[in-house]
C-alpha cells in the first residue's frame, strides 16, 4: 500500500519535467492584457497566478483536478456507513491529481490523528485569549504560535537545498492540518462552553474527530454535515483571498498595460506571504486572517445572522414573499451587501433565443441562466435529505426563489445566484451548532486542505518569490497623457 508522501515523491520529478516543458514551449505566450480599469477593480479576471489542485469554471464552479463537487461525492471513498467523501481523500486528490482507495484514505486518517497534539504552550495560549476575542483572531494566533514547531523553518536555517524544501514543507503541513481540530476544537469549548475539551480518537476520521472535539460526534448525520463541508470549502483555486494571501504560486507570464497603440510589460502581480518562503504555519495564518474578512468566508456567519435578524424583524419564519423582498431592499438601501449571494468569479451566462414558424421569426428574448454555486448545491441536497421540514432551511429555500430576482432588479451584482456561504450556517444550526461567531473557523480548517497542497507542490516546482508591479494615479495619468 503506498503512502500519500511515496506517491508524492514519485510524482514530483514528472511534475517537474511537464512544467519545464510548459515553459520553455508555452513560456512566451500571453495569457491576457491587464486594463487600467483591473488595475483599479481589484484585479479582477487577470489571470497571473498557477494553481494545481481546482480551477474554478466560470460556468460550471470549482473543479479539483478535473473533478466537480458531484463526481467527489460519487468517486471519494466514504466513511463506513456514511455517504459523504472523506476530506482526506480530497486532500489526497488534491495533492496527487489520483483518486485515492479507501485503505489510503485511511492512512491519512491515522497518520493526522497520531500528529494531532497541540504544544502544551500553544493550549494555554488559547485558554488565556479573552472569550471576546473572535475566534478567528485566536485561530490566527494559534496557527502563528505554531511555527514554533516547524520544521521547514529548522531546515532552512540549516541550509537544506531548495530542492528538498518540499519534504519539510509537506511534513508542517501535515503536522498543521492534523493539529487543526484540536484548536477549532479548544477555541469552540473556551469560547461557548464550559473550557473542557475531549481527546482525539486515534482510530477515527479527521471529521469524526473534530465533531467530537465540538462535542457533536453522537449525531453521525452532524457528522456526515462536517464531511461534506470540509471537503467542499477546501479549495476555491489561487486567487481568492485566503489562498492568495497565504500561499502563492506564480509563473513567469507576462502582463501588458496596454491601449490601443502602447504596450508596457510589467512584472507580474501580487505580494504573498509563502512566496518569500515564510514556512506553513506563518503563510496558513496570514490566508485565516484574510479569510475573516466579512466579503469572504466570514460570510459564513454574516448569512444566519442577517437571516435571524430578517426572522426577528418580521416576526416569524412565515413570511411572505412580499415581506422577504421588503427587507432585502432594506439592506440594499442601506448600502450592505446581501450576504451568501453574488460570486467574483462565477458568472451568470445570457442566452438569447428565438422561436420561428416556417422561415418567420415568431418571438425572440434572451435570459440569464441561473449559476448557482455547485458547492451551495451540494449544500441544499444535504439539507433536502436531512432536514426538509426545517423552518429556518424553508426561510433560506425561500430567499433562493427571491434574493436573486431582487439583485437583478437593484442592476449591480454581476451574479445574482447564491455562493457556498448561504447555505452552511442553516445546516450547523440545524444540529444545534448555533454560535454563528464560530462558523469560519470550521471555513479555515476545510481551507487549510487546498492552500497547503498547493504550498507543497509551490515548493516542489521552486515558484519564485511574489513581487507585481503597481502603479500611482499619476503615473497612469502620466503613461497615457497624448494617447
Ligand atoms: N449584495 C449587494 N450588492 C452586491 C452583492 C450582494 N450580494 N454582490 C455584489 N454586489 C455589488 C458589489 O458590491 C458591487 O457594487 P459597487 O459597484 O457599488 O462596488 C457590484 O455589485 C458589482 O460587484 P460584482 O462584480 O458582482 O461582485 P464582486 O466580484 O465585486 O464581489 C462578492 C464578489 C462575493 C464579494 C460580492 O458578491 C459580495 O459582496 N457578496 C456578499 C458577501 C458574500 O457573500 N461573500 C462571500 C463570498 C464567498 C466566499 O468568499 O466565502
Amino acid at each position: 500500500l503506498i503512502g500519500l508522501k511515496e506517491r508524492l515523491a514519485e510524482l514530483i520529478p514528472e511534475k517537474q519535467e511537464e512544467v519545464k516543458w510548459v515553459k520553455k514551449e508555452l513560456g512566451a505566450k500571453v495569457l491576457g492584457e491587464v486594463t487600467v480599469d483591473q488595475a483599479y477593480g481589484g484585479m479582477r479576471g487577470i489571470k497571473g497566478m498557477i494553481w494545481e489542485g481546482s480551477v474554478l469554471d466560470a460556468d460550471e464552479g470549482i473543479q479539483f483536478h478535473g473533478y466537480t463537487i458531484p463526481d467527489c461525492q460519487k468517486k471519494l471513498p466514504a466513511a463506513d456507513g456514511g455517504e459523504e467523501p472523506l476530506p482526506e481523500g480530497l486532500f489526497w486528490l488534491l495533492v496527487t491529481g489520483e483518486i485515492p482507495t479507501k485503505e489510503q484514505v485511511k492512512l491519512v486518517s491515522t497518520e493526522w490523528a497520531a500528529r494531532s497534539a497541540l504544544p502544551s504552550f500553544v493550549e494555554e495560549l488559547i485558554d488565556r485569549c479573552p472569550n471576546t476575542l473572535h475566534p478567528m483572531s485566536q485561530f490566527a494566533l494559534a496557527v502563528t504560535a505554531l511555527q514554533h514547531e516547524s520544521t521547514f523553518a529548522k531546515a532552512y536555517a540549516a541550509g537544506t537545498n531548495k530542492s528538498k524544501y518540499w519534504d519539510s514543507t509537506y511534513e508542517d503541513s501535515m503536522d498543521l492540518i492534523a493539529k487543526l481540530p484540536n484548536i477549532a476544537g479548544r477555541i469552540y469549548r473556551n469560547v461557548f462552553k464550559d473550557g473542557k475539551v475531549p481527546t482525539i480518537d486515534m482510530d477515527k476520521d479527521y471529521s469524526y474527530n473534530l465533531s467530537k472535539l465540538l462535542g457533536y460526534s453522537d449525531n453521525k448525520d452532524f457528522v456526515e454535515l462536517i464531511r461534506l463541508y470540509l471537503t467542499i470549502h477546501s479549495d476555491h483555486e489561487g486567487g481568492n483571498v485566503s489562498a492568495h494571501t497565504g500561499i502563492v504560486s506564480l509563473e513567469a507570464a507576462t502582463f501588458y498595460v496596454c491601449d490601443s497603440d502602447s504596450l508596457f510589460p510589467t512584472i507580474p502581480q501580487t505580494h504573498l506571504v509563502g512566496s518569500a518562503l515564510s514556512d506553513p504555519y506563518l503563510s496558513f495564518a496570514a490566508g485565516l486572517n484574510g479569510l475573516a474578512g466579512p466579503l469572504h468566508g466570514l460570510a459564513n456567519q454574516e448569512v444566519l445572522r442577517w437571516i435571524i435578524h430578517m426572522k426577528d424583524e418580521l416576526g416569524s419564519t412565515e413570511v411572505s414573499d412580499e415581506q422577504i423582498k421588503e427587507y432585502i431592499w432594506k439592506t440594499l438601501k442601506g448600502g450592505q451587501v446581501v450576504p451568501g449571494y453574488g460570486h467574483a468569479v462565477l458568472r451568470v451566462g445570457i442566452y438569447v433565443f428565438d422561436v420561428r414558424l416556417g422561415n418567420s421569426l415568431v418571438w425572440f428574448g434572451q435570459y440569464l441562466a441561473e449559476k448557482t454555486d455547485p458547492r451551495y448545491t451540494a449544500q441544499r441536497e444535504f439539507a433536502l435529505k436531512h432536514l426538509p421540514t426545517d423552518p429556518m432551511f424553508k426561510l433560506v429555500s425561500q430567499l433562493y426563489n427571491i434574493v436573486p430576482g431582487v439583485l437583478n432588479e437593484h442592476g449591480k451584482t454581476k451574479n445574482p445566484w447564491p455562493n457556498v456561504d448561504a447555505h452552511s450556517g442553516v445546516l450547523l444550526q440545524y444540529y444545534g451548532l448555533v454560535e454563528q461567531d464560530y462558523y469560519t473557523v470550521l471555513f479555515g480548517v476545510s481551507r487549510s486542505l487546498g492552500v497547503l497542497a498547493q504550498l507543497i507542490w509551490d515548493r516542489a516546482l521552486g515558484m519564485p518569490l511574489e513581487r507585481p508591479k503597481s502603479y500611482s494615479t499619476a503615473h497612469i495619468k502620466k503613461m497615457f497623457a497624448n494617447k
